[in-house]
Order: C-alpha cells, then structure tokens, then sequence
C-alpha cells in the first residue's frame, strides 16, 4: 500500500529527520508534500533526488493526506492536527499537546503498540524524546521482573530544544574559543525570563517550572512514563538536565524491580530486547555515550549494576539519538506499525 504523506515542520531539526528516515526506511510513499511557516513557504526541498517547493501549512493542506507527520510545535499541532484528521488523515504528532489525552495513543511501538487499534480523535501522540527510550529500556525488565520505582536524572542535548539551540551552542562555543562576549537568547527555554549560556555549561531546567517544583519535562517523563507502560500507581521521578552536548540525550536511572534477580538476568532481559542495544563491559570500558548514540537508531544501554543496599534496586546508563529513536523514528515506526497492522 502506497501513502500520501505530509510532513509538519519539515524544515526543523526533527522535521528534517524524519525526511531521512522515510527515505531510508523505504517508506511507501504515493505523494508526499513539507509543510511549515509562511516565513518557508516557496523555498526549494531535497527530498530523495528531487526538488519539492515548501508550502504553509494550512487546513486545507491535508485534503487527500494519509498520515500527517507532525513536529512544528504545540501551537501548530493544537491548531491543525485536528483540521487533518477531520480531513481524514492519521496524524502522529510529535508535541507534547495531545500526549495526555485519554483519548489520544501515546506510543512507543515496543512497549504499547497494541493502543494503535484505537484512535478515536485520528491523533496518535509521540512521546517525549527523554521518555521513549526510558520506557524502550524499562520494558523488558518490567515484562520480565516487575517494576515498581524509577528514579533518572538526564543529561540532555541540546537539539531537543531545536534548531535555534543548537545554533546558539555552536555560537556560544566558538565565541567562547575567540575570547568573545557570550550570549544566551534561548536555553533554558525560550520563552522563560532568564537565558543562561550552555557552552561550558549545564542546566538544571529544561521547559518551565509547574507549582510543584517540577519542569514540564520532568512532568512529562513522569506522567508520559505511568500512560505508555499503563501503570498509573508507577512510582517515578524525573530530574532533568541540559548539558552541552549537539545530540543524543543520556539519562542515569536508578528502578527497583518487584523480584530480587542478578545483573546476570537483567542483561539477558535486554540482550535480546527489541531496538536495544546493551553496551556493558567495564573491562574494556565499553559504555553507551552520545557521540557514539548520534545517527544511530538503537537505544544503548550499559553501566548495569545492582544496588549496594537493595537486591531488588539497578542502576542503568541509558542513551539515544533524541531526533531519532525519541522523535523521527518512533513517529516513523508507528507508522509501520499501522500498516503491518492494516491500521492505516
Ligand atoms: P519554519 O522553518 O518555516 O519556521 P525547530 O523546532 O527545529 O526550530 O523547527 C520548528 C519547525 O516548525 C520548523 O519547520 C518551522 O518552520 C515549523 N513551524 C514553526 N511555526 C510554524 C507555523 N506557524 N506553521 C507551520 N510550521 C511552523
Ligand atoms: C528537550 N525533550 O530535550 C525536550 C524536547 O515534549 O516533545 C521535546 C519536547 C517534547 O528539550
């Protein structure tokens, strides 16, 4: 079966992804067209050999769509996902806006695909970047053992926050090596009072505080975590850092199992976990690290060990490629779920 595809955001850092995966992955494609701003609109697109024109993204941009690939912020999901599953396209959509609802399939196709036969508003949500490849790890140790705490702090690269944040990481650095004047405009977040530089950095808040005391990020790896694994009463905390780093986002987890096994078994649970890839060998320290993460689709995890004081407590080192695996290709492999599934 052939699809007409339309991508949302397409000239962002996840929007430009997601034209690589398609291509690589050898999406079936009938039609495809790249949506964005106004400030885009008629600008050339490379797209597997030839040349296509961007066009804004408008309601009326979805007419005949199949599936609609979403990632140009909240905002634009809030406004158009609706208008193209009106129009009868599937949207997956990238932002955190729909991921809450009860009515909206927050997905990662290892751990509850089987939400996907359920669509009622035709709005799929992605999760999270820091929270898919969490719950990708922590599924088959729950499968096999029971989960019932998780504690992680990330360290989180700085393309999750797009573009502009990467620009200014290269920019700050360099002025940094020229002995420049340093400016932050954008981390933490945009739109919060303060920017700090994160060249020579890190920053203990990624999104804005909630009353709490937490920052939507951390509520969402909270939140997003007890929704995808369907495990309400879930015990799970999140701190969440940014560090200087272009892609490939880390995470230190720390779970408590609901049976008492051995490293032994918990690296046999994810030697053989679908999209994981265990890299675990303190003798030639071999451990999972951004640099190595980027580009690549899998989930990496090592630095396995039990706990000193709790035989049912594992500490994991956990790291993937944020625009992929927690963006452009989970979007991409819900996708392929549907279709092996005869869902779309
Ligand atoms: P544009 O390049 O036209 O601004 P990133 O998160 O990497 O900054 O990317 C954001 C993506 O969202 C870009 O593709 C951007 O397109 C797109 N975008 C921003 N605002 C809108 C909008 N109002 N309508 C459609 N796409 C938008
Ligand atoms: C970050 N995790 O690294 C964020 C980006 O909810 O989709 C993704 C925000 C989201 O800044």
């Amino acid at each position: 079966k052939q699809l007409n595809v339309a991508v949302v955001g397409a000239t962002g850092a996840v929007g430009t992804k997601m034209m690589e995966k398609l291509i690589e992955r050898k999406f079936p494609i009938k039609s495809i067209k790249f949506l964005a701003s106004a400030r885009s609109a008629g600008n050339p697109i490379e797209f597997n050999g030839s040349t296509y024109t961007i066009e804004e993204a408008t309601p009326e941009s979805f007419e005949g769509v199949d599936v609609a690939l979403f990632s140009a912020g909240g905002a634009v999901s809030e406004a158009l996902a609706p208008e193209a599953a009106k129009r009868g396209a599937v949207v997956i959509d990238n932002t955190s806006h729909f991921r809450m609802d009860p009515e909206v399939p927050l997905v990662v196709p290892e751990v509850n695909r089987h939400v996907l036969k359920d669509i009622p508003k035709g709005i799929i949500a992605n999760p999270n970047c820091s929270t898919i490849q969490m719950v990708a790890a922590l599924q088959p140790l729950r499968e096999k053992f029971g989960l019932t705490k998780v504690v992680v702090s990330t360290y989180q690269a700085v393309s999750g926050s797009g573009i502009a944040a990467i620009d200014e990481l290269k920019a700050q650095s360099a002025n940094w090596d020229a002995g420049k004047n340093v400016e932050a405009n954008v981390l933490p977040v945009k739109s919060d009072v303060k920017h700090y530089p994160i060249a020579r950095n890190v920053i203990p808040q990624i999104d804005k505080f909630t009353e709490n005391g937490f920052t939507y990020e951390e509520m969402k790896m909270i939140n997003e975590t007890k929704k995808i694994m369907e495990m309400p009463t879930l015990s799970v905390a999140a701190t969440c850092v940014r560090v200087p780093v272009v892609s490939g986002h880390s995470e230190s987890v720390y779970i408590e199992l609901e049976q008492e096994v051995s490293v032994a078994d918990v690296f046999e649970a994810l030697r053989h976990a679908p999209g994981i890839v265990l890299e675990d060998d303190i003798a030639t320290q071999t451990y999972p690290m951004p640099i190595f993460a980027e580009n690549e689709d899998p989930t990496f995890v090592g630095r396995i060990r039990q706990d000193l004081d709790n035989k049912k407590g594992f500490h994991l080192w956990i790291v993937a490629d944020n625009l992929l695996k927690g963006a452009a290709l989970n979007s991409i492999q819900i996708a392929e779920a549907m279709l092996e599934d005869n869902l779309l």
